[in-house]
C-alpha cells in the first residue's frame, strides 16, 4: 500500500507538472482525487489494515493528498499566468504603427462658386430663395412675360408633365421671383440658385440639366446704373479686383431693355485665345430691367416701383472660375476630378 501511495504522488506530480490546459488539469483531479479516483481508492483499503499499521499508513495517505492538491494549485496558478501572458501578447498595441489616413471629402467646385456668389450677394443684404423644380408654366412662362407661342415654350425645349402643358419642370429659376414678388414686402433683394431643365442634347457645354442663379432687386429710382454697379461688383469679387466687364444690348421677354454682360479673358486680356476662342470676351450672365408687364402682373406699380434682374449659369461660371475645359465633368464626380480643387 505504501508503494502503491508512493506510486500514484511520483504519477500524478508529473501529470500536474505536463498539463497544459485547464479542462485536462480537471480530467487530471478527477483521476486521482475524485469519489472514483486512484487515492480514494486506496484509501478504500484502509479498513483491511491491521490497527497498529492503520495510524502511519493515514498519515502517509493524508500527505499525497496534501501533496496532490498543492500541486494542483500550483499548475492552476501556472496555467491561469500562461494565459493572461498570451492575451496580453495577442492584444498588444504597437503605438508606432503609422495610423491610416482617413479620406475626407470636399465641396464640388461648382457649389463652392456658389457659395462665393451667395456671399457677395448675402454681403449687399439679398436674401437667398429656395423653391421646387416641378412648377407652373404660369410661373415659368405666362407672369415673365413669355406668351403663347414664345419659342422656350415648345415642346421641344421644356419638360412638361401634362398634355396641356401647365406643369412643368422649371427651365430657369425666374418663377421665384414671381413668388418673392407676389408674397415679399417690397422693397426685396433677392437670389434664386437651383436645378433647372432644358431639352438639351449632352455635350462639352450643355446638358439638359444645370444649375443657375438668378436674381432681382425691386426698390424706388433702381436704374441701369444699380444695375451695371452690382453685376461689376460680383464679377471683381468671383475673378478678381480689376476684372473688366462689358455690357451687350440683347433681349429676353421679361426685362426691358435687356443686356448680356461678358468678362474680358482672363488669359489673354482681352487680344483673343483658345480660352475665350479668340473673342477676348466671356459671356457671364444675362440682366435687364424687369419689364413693366411682370411688375404690372405682381400688382406692382411700374410708375412707382423698379427694378433689375439677372440670370447666371453655375456649371460654366464654375467652369471659367476653377478653368474647367468640359461640362461633363462638374457632373461625373470621377474623384480623380474632383480631388484637383
Ligand atoms: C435672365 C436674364 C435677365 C430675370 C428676370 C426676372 C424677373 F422675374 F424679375 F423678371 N428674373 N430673372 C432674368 C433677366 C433672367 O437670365 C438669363
Amino acid at each position: 500500500m505504501k508503494e502503491q501511495l508512493a506510486n500514484i504522488k511520483r504519477e500524478a506530480l508529473a501529470a500536474f507538472e505536463a498539463v497544459d490546459a485547464p479542462a485536462a488539469l480537471d480530467e487530471l483531479r478527477v483521476k486521482y482525487l475524485g469519489k472514483k479516483g486512484q487515492l480514494t481508492a486506496v484509501l478504500k483499503q484502509m479498513g483491511r489494515l491491521s490497527a497498529e499499521e492503520r495510524p502511519a499508513m493515514g498519515a502517509l495517505a493524508n500527505d499525497v493528498r496534501t501533496a496532490l492538491e498543492n500541486a494542483i494549485e500550483a499548475a492552476a496558478q501556472k496555467l491561469e499566468a500562461a494565459a493572461l501572458e498570451a492575451r496580453l501578447k495577442a492584444e498588444a498595441l504597437d503605438v508606432t504603427v503609422p495610423g491610416k489616413t482617413v479620406r475626407r471629402g470636399h465641396k464640388h467646385p461648382m457649389y463652392r462658386a456658389l457659395d462665393e456668389i451667395k456671399d457677395i450677394f448675402v454681403g449687399m443684404g439679398f436674401t437667398v430663395l429656395d423653391g421646387p423644380e416641378i412648377e407652373l408654366a404660369e410661373l415659368n412662362f405666362d407672369r415673365l412675360n413669355a406668351e403663347e407661342g414664345h419659342p422656350s415654350r415648345d415642346w421641344s425645349d421644356s419638360f412638361y408633365f401634362d398634355q396641356d402643358a401647365r406643369v412643368m419642370l422649371r427651365s430657369q429659376t425666374s418663377p421665384m421671383q414671381v413668388r418673392a414678388m407676389d408674397t415679399m414686402p417690397l422693397p426685396i433683394r433677392i437670389i434664386a440658385p437651383g436645378r433647372v431643365y432644358r431639352k438639351d442634347e449632352i455635350d462639352a457645354t450643355h446638358s439638359p440639366m444645370f444649375h443657375q442663379v438668378e436674381g432681382m432687386v425691386i426698390d424706388k429710382n433702381v436704374t441701369m446704373a444699380d444695375l451695371k454697379g452690382t453685376l461689376n461688383l460680383l464679377a471683381e469679387e468671383l475673378f478678381g479686383k480689376g476684372t473688366v466687364t462689358r455690357f451687350r444690348p440683347h433681349h429676353f421677354p421679361f426685362t426691358e431693355p435687356s443686356c448680356e454682360m461678358d468678362v474680358q479673358c482672363h488669359k489673354c486680356g482681352g487680344a483673343g485665345c483658345p480660352t475665350c476662342k479668340g473673342e477676348g470676351w466671356i459671356e457671364l450672365l444675362g440682366a435687364g430691367m424687369i419689364h413693366p408687364n411682370v411688375l404690372r402682373m405682381a400688382h406692382i406699380d411700374p410708375e412707382e416701383w423698379s427694378g433689375w434682374a439677372f440670370g447666371m449659369g453655375l456649371e460654366r461660371t464654375a467652369m471659367r472660375r476653377f478653368k474647367i475645359a468640359d461640362l461633363r465633368l462638374i457632373f461625373e464626380n470621377d474623384a480623380r476630378f474632383l480631388e484637383q480643387f
